[in-house]
């Protein structure tokens, strides 16, 4: 009699595709009261960004309406949103910051 060797159990690879996650905008709006320098003050301690790249931002926003600050995944993007906005009330200013979903 020969020994039966028993069947392999066979675990076949799933390919699942999984979306690589979202990013997300985050946009600081004009507003006619804000102070110039306090929305400099906001895109470097909250961006990291240099008085320069700060200044270029804070001006477009100012001349454009609004103006990306950062681009992050969705819970970084919310907590900057947070942050930001938190800190503009302390201040009383009325400096508005949103996200958005990034298409690209
Ligand atoms: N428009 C403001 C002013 O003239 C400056 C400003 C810039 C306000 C950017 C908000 O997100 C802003 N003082």
């Amino acid at each position: 009699m020969t020994a039966k060797t028993p069947a392999e159990p066979v675990l076949e690879k799933r390919r699942v595709r999984t979306k690589p996650p979202s990013l997300f905008n985050v946009v600081l709006l004009n507003d006619d009261f804000t102070p110039m320098e306090f929305v400099v003050q906001v895109l470097q301690q909250f961006f990291a960004l240099e008085h320069e790249a700060a200044t270029r931002i804070m001006l477009k926003v100012h001349t454009e309406g609004r103006g990306v600050c950062g681009i992050f995944p969705r819970d970084v993007a919310a907590t900057k949103v947070e942050r930001v906005s938190s800190f503009a009330r302390q201040h009383q200013h009325p400096l508005q910051c949103v996200m958005e979903e990034n298409g690209t």
